[in-house]
């Protein structure tokens, strides 16, 4: 089966949250217990199957450190679908939805844009649960994106996530990043930026490393 699409994917949201996690366990359906904070960002792959066609899904996991977070916007800007993480255990990455990456996202790309809210950890719903479901729900509807509780750790709806994503990109964009769209979503580090920090990834060679990449 030939790949006629590639869709552009970022995840962002505060530390800890699981965005790694969900990531690996997507991609590579793995989990560790082990803390390993994100260094800018990192770049995934993945094919999926949507409804009979075959789909890449070219991934930036973002960090949530405050060190990077004026990177964050380099990385989103052009996606096609936006995976907003918070933890259902930490109110306060909820909330930061609200305040800093939606304002952060809304500034930025188009009011279109697919989004998915994601409230991670819910193997941990029984004894740490502090965001009811009703109420993340609720502010989904409001921005008009999908809305999930996952859990990288037992995989719980992890790959609903992407398909879901891939469906709402196709219903809004039906033509987005065919082959000859391939520079729409190029990303450009100021230099200043990328001086200022050797761990960045430079999104812009790492598109090239991964040339097979339609988007
Ligand atoms: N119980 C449980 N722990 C999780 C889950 N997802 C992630 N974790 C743990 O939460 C911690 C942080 O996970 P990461 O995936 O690194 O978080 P992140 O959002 O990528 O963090 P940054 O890269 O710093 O922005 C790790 O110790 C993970 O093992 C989950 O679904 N359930
Ligand atoms: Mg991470």
């Amino acid at each position: 089966m030939s790949v006629k699409r590639g869709y552009k994917i970022c995840l962002v949201g505060d530390m800890n949250v699981g965005k790694s996690s969900i990531v690996h366990r997507f991609v590579r359906n793995s989990f560790s217990e082990e803390k390993t904070s994100t260094l800018a960002a990192a770049f995934f792959e993945k094919e999926l199957s949507v409804n009979g066609e075959t789909v890449k899904m070219c991934i930036w996991d973002t960090a949530g450190s405050e060190k990077y977070r004026s990177l964050t916007p380099l990385y989103f800007r052009g996606a096609d679908g936006i995976v907003l993480v918070y933890d259902i255990t930490d109110e306060k990455s909820f909330l930061n939805l609200r305040t800093e990456w939606i304002p952060s996202i809304r500034m930025r790309t188009d009011t279109n844009m697919a989004l998915v809210v994601v409230g991670n950890k819910l193997d941990l719903e029984k004894t740490g649960r502090v965001v009811p479901s009703d109420e993340a729900r609720g502010y989904a509807d409001l921005l008009n994106a999908i809305f999930f509780e996952t859990s990288a750790k037992t995989g719980e709806n992890v790959e609903r996530i992407f398909t879901q994503l891939a469906l709402k990109i196709r219903e809004t964009k039906p033509t987005s990043n065919e082959e000859n769209e391939f520079e729409r979503s190029v990303i450009q580090i100021p230099p200043s930026s990328l001086n200022s920090d050797k761990d960045i990834p430079d999104p812009s060679k790492r598109r090239r490393a991964h040339s097979k990449c339609t988007c």
